[in-house]
This record gives structure tokens, sequence and C-alpha cells, in this order.
């Protein structure tokens, strides 16, 4: 498509889709003008894939998933469909600010972290991999709150991504299903028949997912809550406005927020009826699809492989058992068969706050004849592997995690460490009992948006010096590593990275009115605040470098720019504090004469994915500092070192894996492994012998208690200090002296700029292997058994 093309595409747009006359047009007017224009190009492939796959009859993948962390789409689709340079063309023709027309589209924040991210990675890979797919979630009205900053405290307010059309989805009002709960279970003729005492309507949103070069598209289907009858007109005519409107509000509620995290117990029932809303509809529709084109139900596992993302669409397990058995009539065993044979589970975590758990209370009067399945499904496990001390029910709950498992053909970690520790400790019994069901998928990131989209200057490099390709064969970034003895290859890789730090700097300033040299090392930590990321460990080390330099103001420190990122769950106060520490540890450093550029703390509100595709790129050092045994795997970790940035980090999640693709000579390794750790915790007062054993610590935390960065209230932060000296469950203490040594040893590299600039293209060069593809042609292979269908010529490309 040439630039007029797409310009004679966006006025018409502007004009037909819009009703705007150019000369009135704002900038989200255009935006969503080229939004459509682009749009448009992405229908034709999206057809020919589905044709495709119905005509070869292959097997899809279905992806159950409460959170897409999805982002911006629109340079997502340019980038795919290699429109780069005709979008700017068409936007500098039209007299626009292509920078200010891209980013003024909204995040679509549907999702927490890493988990919903992962999910977003895997739909474009899936499509790049020509895999007939189909992303499940719901539509939230209301993705991951919007946080900002009062004196230092997050302030959580309620982001609305909506309130503006969407430019990239297609509601389908006629895929709607009727949802029930509650109600009562009838036994006629030896058959159970459930009569939902409620239910809403699931409405499916579509969004094409566009492939690398446009030559596959997948869908993300959404479902939003409606109610089953508009509104209560005869009580709306006795005035009674409230009531008569009430059917219409307690169905939107399911679709109208994320649930804000996954570790607490607020909105409980909520958070169950979300789950079972989406799963329910998402298993309906799949079914719907598979009957339309098969006769034989007892095949369903030949052609649908479906993947719970964690266990919040587990309940999709015992919906399809219920289906399969009630609906059409199969036997209960083979029901359970043909389910287990279809579903597969990830495992995201091994955190027991975060492995759900469902009051079985809860669960019968919500859903009674699930709680029943539940019930046989467990019965049938311990008769059919003799395992009777294991059961998913235990003290009154039900543990959604074992019932997976149960139901599950495969299961799967998120890294070879976690999944080892999957098999020695929450899954042991299940492992011994299907030894053959875990197995381990590393996570992995698109290289599309996070290389060639969101660092140019870096792709640019890559391209220059290895030709293209790379964009869909990660792998081949090991050609890069030759070139990195190279002076010149060196000298412009650090052309790169500096252009991006000032890229980024400018952003500072402007944002947040602090001046950072784009000289300095920039350290960047984000992620989710939480104790076992161990930002608190950080902020210590900033508070620790700050004391010393005011000790020792002559010395020849390397300056630094701490970068911090992250949301904290509404209500996990613990973590609050940390964020408002941060905060305030940044005002005094940042004011502190005799500190000067050496040392700045920033923390910009808000992160979400755009803001990781800006500070990424800019960073010289990735922080992965979690406890280990703690981080599942972690992918920003991936994201850093494909963009050159050395991690500072323990051998836990995905950075053990990193660790020894890059090399052990370009990772700055510290800290306890995950079984020092366990042994640590047993050693009586660990904390206290780490405190006396480091000046530095010892320190820091005396500051903490002084109140030397909340002076108008000194106890501000005791709590924090109380937890550090006495029920330090997350090793911060025990830790510290490594990494506070280890970054010291980071300046000394820092230093030698030349050894740094090949630390960190190496850390590129051989990050290859973290690719999503990877990760899902494992899947396809190991848990889906599925193939890529072959793109014959002129099947589903653009230029057709
Ligand atoms: O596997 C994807 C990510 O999932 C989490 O974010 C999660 O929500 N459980 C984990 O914490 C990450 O380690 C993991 O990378």
């Amino acid at each position: 498509m040439t630039r007029d093309e797409l310009k004679a595409e966006m006025l018409r747009h502007l004009q037909y889709s819009f009703g705007k006359d150019p000369a009135h047009a704002q900038v989200r007017d255009w935006r969503m003008a080229l939004s459509m224009a682009v749009r448009d190009r992405i229908v034709e492939p999206w057809f020919a894939a589905t044709r495709a796959t119905y005509s070869g009859q292959h097997k899809r993948v279905y992806y159950l998933s409460l959170e897409f962390l999805i982002g911006r789409l629109l340079e997502d689709a340019i980038v795919n469909l290699g429109l780069g340079q005709a979008a700017r063309e068409a936007c500098a023709a039209l007299d626009l600010d292509f920078e200010a027309v891209m980013t003024d589209e909204p995040d679509a924040a549907l999702g927490n972290g890493g988990l919903g991210r992962l999910a977003a990675c895997f739909l474009d890979s899936l499509s790049t991999l020509s895999i007939p797919a189909h992303g499940y979630g719901i539509r939230y009205e209301h993705g991951l709150f919007k946080q900002s900053f009062h004196e230092g405290r997050q302030v959580e307010q309620a982001e609305d991504w909506l309130n503006q059309p969407h430019a990239w989805e297609f509601e389908r009002a006629e895929s709607s299903y009727e949802i029930g709960f509650w109600g009562e279970v009838e036994e006629k003729d030896g058959r159970a028949i459930w009569h939902p005492g409620d239910a809403v309507l699931a409405r499916a949103y579509d969004t094409p997912v566009i492939g690398w070069q446009g030559r596959w598209a997948n869908t993300l289907r959404l479902w939003g809550a409606k109610p089953t009858k508009l509104f209560d007109l005869a009580r709306f005519n006795t005035g009674d406005f409230t009531a008569a409107a009430q059917p219409e509000e307690a169905a939107r509620t399911i679709s109208r927020v994320l649930y804000p995290d996954d570790t607490t117990d607020a909105g409980r029932e909520l958070r169950l009826k979300q789950e079972y809303f989406f799963a329910a509809a998402s298993i309906r529709d799949i079914l719907r699809r598979y009957t339309s084109e098969y006769d034989d139900i007892r095949r369903l596992p030949h052609k649908v492989a479906i993947q719970l993302n964690d266990t919040h669409p587990a309940i999709a397990g015992p919906e399809l058992v219920r289906i399969l058995h009630d609906e059409h009539g199969l036997a209960f065993d083979e029901a359970v068969q043909i389910a287990s044979a279809t579903l597969n589970y990830t495992n995201h975590t091994l955190l027991p706050e975060a492995l759900e758990r469902w009051s079985e209370g809860l669960m019968r009067h919500l859903l009674p004849r699930h709680m029943r399945l539940i019930e046989q499904i467990d019965d049938w496990h311990a008769r059919t592997t003799k395992g009777r001390t294991l059961s998913a029910i235990d003290q009154g709950s039900v543990k959604m995690g074992e019932l997976s498992f149960m139901l599950a053909n495969r299961v799967n970690g998120v890294s070879a460490l976690h999944t080892g520790l999957m098999k020695k400790t929450v899954f042991a019994e299940l492992d011994r009992l299907h030894p053959d069901r875990i197995v381990n998928q590393t996570n992995g990131v698109t290289p599309r948006r996070w290389l060639l989209a969101c660092n140019p200057g870096l792709s640019g490099l890559v391209t220059e010096t290895i030709g293209t390709g790379w964009e869909d064969d990660l792998e081949r970034l090991g050609q890069l590593d030759p070139h990195v003895s190279d002076a010149g290859f060196r000298a412009r890789f650090a052309a790169v990275k500096r252009a991006n730090k000032a890229h980024l700097s400018d952003w500072i300033g402007r944002e947040m009115g602090i001046s950072v040299d784009p000289d300095a090392m920039f350290d960047v930590q984000i992620k989710r605040i939480h104790e076992y990321k161990r930002q608190l460990m950080n902020v210590l080390d900033v508070i620790a470098t700050w004391h010393a330099m005011r000790g020792e103001p002559g010395l020849d420190w390397v300056p630094r720019v701490k970068i911090f990122g992250g949301k904290a769950a509404p209500g996990y106060q613990t973590a609050k504090e940390i964020i408002r520490l941060i905060n305030d540890v940044a005002t005094v450093v940042n004011s502190d004469p005799a500190i000067g550029d050496r040392l700045k703390v920033v923390y910009p509100p808000n992160y979400n994915v755009s803001m990781a595709e800006r500070l990424i790129p800019a960073a010289d050092l990735s922080e992965q500092i979690s406890t280990a045994g703690k981080e599942a795997s972690g992918t920003g970790n991936m994201k850093f070192a494909l963009n050159g940035a050395p991690t500072i980090g323990t051998l836990d999640g995905a950075n053990v894996e990193i660790r020894e693709r890059v090399g052990a000579g370009n990772f700055f390794l510290f800290g306890l492994t995950a079984e020092e750790a366990m042994a640590r915790r047993e050693v009586p007062d660990h904390a206290g012998r780490a405190i006396a054993a480091s000046p530095e610590l010892a320190q820091a935390i005396a500051h903490l208690e002084r109140g030397t960065f909340s002076p108008g209230e000194p106890d501000r932060y005791r709590h924090l200090a109380q937890i550090l000296r006495h029920h330090d469950y997350f090793l911060v203490c025990s830790d510290f002296a490594a990494y506070h040594a280890k970054q010291r040893a980071v300046d000394a590299v820092f230093r030698d700029r030349d050894a740094w600039v090949a630390m960190a293209a190496r850390n590129t060069a051989r990050s290859g292997w973290f690719s999503s593809d990877r990760t899902i042609r494992s899947y396809a292979a190991e848990i889906w058994d599925v193939t890529p269908v072959e793109v014959g010529p002129g099947a589903c490309v653009l230029a057709s």
C-alpha cells in the first residue's frame, strides 16, 4: 500500500465512517481513520485464514484466559503489515504528527501483569505461525485501574478505554449465549437437569489478530455481559427507575471490571461468576463450531485443543463434562475422558495465596450442578488412579489447581526451574500418579512488539548487520555474536542505546519535571509491586548508596538513574507502603545538592504496556531480583535482555535459562538459590543476623526507622522496618549484602564502557531463544498436537 493510497483511505474513513471534515478533525479522528484504513487490510487475510481452516478441517487451539494485556494495537498492525513507512508518510502528507496519532490510542489493559501479557504474545505468535486459534476472554469495560500518586501514595481511578469507540473490534450480536447461575438440579430418568435461577447473555466481540507479514490472522473473542431481558418497563412506569434498571446493572457488573488482583479475597463471588461466565460461553462456542463441522462428539480431542491459562478458566472442565454427559448423553467416564484429552492447564505461580480455592458452599450455591460434577470427577480420579489420599476438595474448598490437573491432558510450568518445583512441591502427589503429564514450556515474548516495533534503532542495526528474516526466526540473532568483537559494531550498538536514553530523558523531563543525564546508568525495575519481587531490596540499596555518597562525596561514583514502574493491588497494604517509600526516597535524593546528577530516582505513575515499550529500549540494567523459587518465569527479563540490557538477578524463574544462554559472564548473579532460600527460612533470626553482618543494611533500615524520608511522620516506615527485622519471609535481609556488592561490580563494568557495550550486545545476540514463536511451536508439538497450516501463495497474502 503506497503513501497516497493510505492517505486516500484515511480521508475516506474520516469523511464516511466518522463524518468529519479534515479541517475540523482532531488527533483522535485521524487516529481512528488510520486504524480503519489499516484494519481494512486485515480483514481479507482474516477471512482467508478462517476459510483455510474450515476447508482443511484443521485442528484448532483455544486459549482461554481471564487476561489479555494487549496494549495498543495500531502500531502492532502497522508493523505486521509492513505499513510503517506508508503510514508515516501519509501522516506527514496530511500534516499530522505521526507520534501523536499513534500515542493517542488508549492501552487495552485487560490484564494485571505477566500472565496477561504472555497471552497477548501467544496470540501474536499463533497468527505468525499460522496455527488456527482463538483467544477467549472478557471484554472488561474498565481494565486495570489508572494509577497516580498523591503525596507519594498510590491512588486508583477507574480506567475507561471503552469511553471512546474501539477501533479494532467487531460486535457479533448474533453470537450470544445464555449463561445460567444458581438454581436447582432435577434428577429425571437417571439424568441430571440443571434449572438455573438466573441468567445473563454473553455477547461476542471479535478482534482480528494479524501475524507477521499478514500471512494469517486469528481471532480474539471477548465476551461482554448483557441482561437476558431489557429492563422492567412495568417498574419504570411506576416511577421506580432504579429497580427497573437493576437487571441490566446486575448483568453488566460481570464484565465491568478486571479483577484487580489474584491475591486477595475481595469480590470472590463476582470473580467466580466472571470465571464461569467466560468459560461457559467459550465452551459453548467451541462446541457449536465443532458440531457444525463434525458429527461425532467423541472425536473432539482430534480437532480441538483447549489451553487453560492458569486456573481462572478451570471451571471450563466441569462445564465441558456437564455438556458431554448431561446434554450429549455420554456416559460419565467417557465424558471425563474426552474432556481431559481436550483440556490442558498452565500453572503460572506456586505462591499459595494465588492458587485459587473456592468455598464449596459458594460453588454449590452458584453452580449446583458443577459442584456435584466436581465431586464425581474427584471420585473418578481416585477410582482410576488409586490415589485415594488425593482430592480436589479439601476442608470445605475446591482446589482449582488440583481440579485442572485431574482434567488435563498436559500440565505445564513456565520455566525449567518452576516446572521442577511444581513436581517437587504443589503437584508432587499428582506428578507421582501421572508421571508424564507435567511438561515444561519456558515462556517467550513476541519479537515484533518487543524489538522490531519498540526499538527501531536497534532493529535497524540488526537488519543492517544480519539482514531481514530474524523477525520470525529470532534465533538468527545469534549471527550477531561474531560482530560483537568488531569495534565498529559496538560503537553503533552504543549509539543506538544512547539515542534511546536521550529520548527517554526528554520524556522524563517533560512528564515528571526531573532532569536526568543520558550518560548515567539507567537501572530499571518494572513489574507489579510485590514483596517477592523485592522492590524493597532495590530501594534499600538506593538508600545505602545515597548514604555512602553523602559520606564520601569526593569519590568517583558511577552516576545512576534508578527507574521504577508498577502498580500494587489496591488491597495490598505492604506493597502500597513500598510505593510510598520509593516516592519519598525520590523526593529526598533528587533534591539533595550533595548528590546532584549522580543518583536520581524516577517512578513514573501508571506503568503499562506502552510505558514498557518506552523504558525497555533505554535500559542499561535489568533488575530481576525476586526471592529464588517465587517468580514462576518472568517475561520482562527476556525483553530487557533482547534489547541489550544485562540482568542483575537471582537464580529464579527464567533468569536461570537467560543466564545459561547469554553466558554467565554477561549476567550479574547474586543471592540464595531456591533450595538455600527454603533452608534459610528455618534459621532462627536469619534477618537479625544478616542485618548485624551488613553495616549498609543496618544503616538503611535505621533511616527508615528514624523517618529520614518521612520527616513529618517519622513512624511512616516502622511497619516496613518491622517486616524486615522480624517477618522477612522474602529474605530481603539475607540477600541484601550480596545484592549491594553485586551492584558495585555492575558499577565497575559500567565504568569500562566498551566492556559494558560488549556485554549488552551479547545479551541481544543470545536472546533469540526467548521468542514466543519458539514457545508456541513447542506447545504445538508437545501439548496440542497441531501443525501450522501451509499458507499457499494467494491464500492469505496481502497482495491478493
Ligand atoms: O507466566 C507468565 C507470568 O505469570 C505471572 O505473572 C503470574 O501472574 N502468575 C508470574 O508471576 C510470572 O512469573 C510469569 O512470567
